[in-house]
């Protein structure tokens, strides 16, 4: 019989790309998706994926225990993906209460959900490289200690944790996926990856000129979502829940990010990039650099898209968004 998944954050870009997976495997998929959620705006990316037709959209709040109950009565869940969170960094500097009740208190409803309603299912929570913050050791894994630097870090180390204890003290099926960043043409604007990315789409275009960033030193282990979101699936195929570091292995600054993607439409980033200091934290992860060796070995998951693949098609969808393309003779 088909199996059921419930995914809270269907609309977000590792819930859309996760939708997308699992109906690829004939598994029927049911998405939490709160009311103004179900703007269309917020079904771009479902739209994008050309499936919001084929995933059932349920009317609720992760911060609200009842809708998160509901859920997973109305879905019957054989597998329940918690992606949904407030999850941008800045932002949680300014709303930490928000952000402590959604990418918190949010996970720990769902996992009560699952408890009372289907305490069979299993359950990936979406852990975060954010974790580790000030990080402990060069190449973070499972075994690194964490050291969160935000709002947002302190709040998904909660969840982990709780995730963590409801599979101790519950013998609940959870998993945690400890994912570094990972981007995709889904990717949010305000992520630095994706602002970038448009913005050269613009300047390309001839629509601006110029982009304001903040710390072009920080470095990230970036991945692709759709790799990333394999992932989790196979953390839930496994006989015995665990926890796993999912990452590529290979850091890069703001900085060479910005010099990759510009130079892809043959433009030099010194000229359009200006540093705006409003844009720094007021804690900043300074680098991070994931070391995948039990997904490798336990999962057999390993990335497939390389940083300059997923470059060029995060440009490559930007320029086609705002109207254009571009081919760079160069590399052609
Ligand atoms: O920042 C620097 C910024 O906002 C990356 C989320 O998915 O990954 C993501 O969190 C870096 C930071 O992602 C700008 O200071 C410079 O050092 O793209 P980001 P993030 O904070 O790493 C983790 C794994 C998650 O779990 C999160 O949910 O880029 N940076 N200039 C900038 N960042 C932004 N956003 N905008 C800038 O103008």
């Amino acid at each position: 019989m088909a199996k059921t998944a419930l995914i809270t954050g269907i609309t977000g870009q590792d819930g859309a790309y996760l939708a997308q997976f699992l109906l690829e495997r004939g598994v029927r998929v049911a998405g939490l998706v709160r009311r103004t959620g179900l703007s269309e705006t917020a079904l771009a990316r479902l739209d994008w994926l050309g499936i919001t037709q084929d995933v059932t959209l349920i009317d609720g709040d992760i911060t609200d225990l009842s809708s998160c109950v509901r859920a997973v009565e109305m879905s019957g869940p054989d597998e329940i993906y918690n992606l949904a969170a407030q999850s941008f960094v800045g932002t949680s500097f300014q709303q930490p209460l928000l952000t402590a009740n959604v990418t918190g208190v949010g996970t720990l409803n769902m996992l009560e959900a699952m408890r009372i309603a289907c305490p069979s299912a299993r359950f990936y929570q979406a852990s975060s490289s954010e974790m580790f913050g000030k990080v402990q050791a060069p190449r973070q894994s499972e075994t690194t200690p964490f050291y969160p630097r935000s709002p947002y870090g302190a709040a998904k180390l909660y969840a982990h944790w709780m995730t963590v204890n409801y599979r101790e003290s519950h013998g609940l099926h959870a998993s945690s996926g400890i994912l570094f960043n990972h981007e995709s043409p889904l990717r949010g604007i305000e992520f630095v990856t994706r602002k970038i990315t448009d913005a050269v789409a613009r300047i390309r275009l001839g629509k601006a000129r110029h982009v304001q960033l903040g710390n072009l030193d920080a470095a990230r282990d970036w991945g692709h979502a759709r790799d990333y979101v394999r992932a989790m699936w196979l953390m839930l195929q496994q006989n015995d829940p665990a926890d796993y570091v999912i990452a590529t292995g290979r850091t890069t600054t703001i900085r060479q990010f910005c010099d990759m993607a510009f130079s892809h439409v043959g433009l030099d980033w010194r000229e359009h990039v200006q540093v705006d200091a409003t844009l720094f934290r007021p804690a900043e992860v300074n680098i991070l650099l994931g070391n995948a060796t039990r997904a490798k070995q336990a999962l057999g998951w390993k990335p497939l898209a390389s940083l300059e693949q997923l470059v060029a098609e995060m440009v490559d969808a930007d320029l086609k968004r705002h109207g254009g393309t571009y081919r760079n003779l160069a590399v052609a």
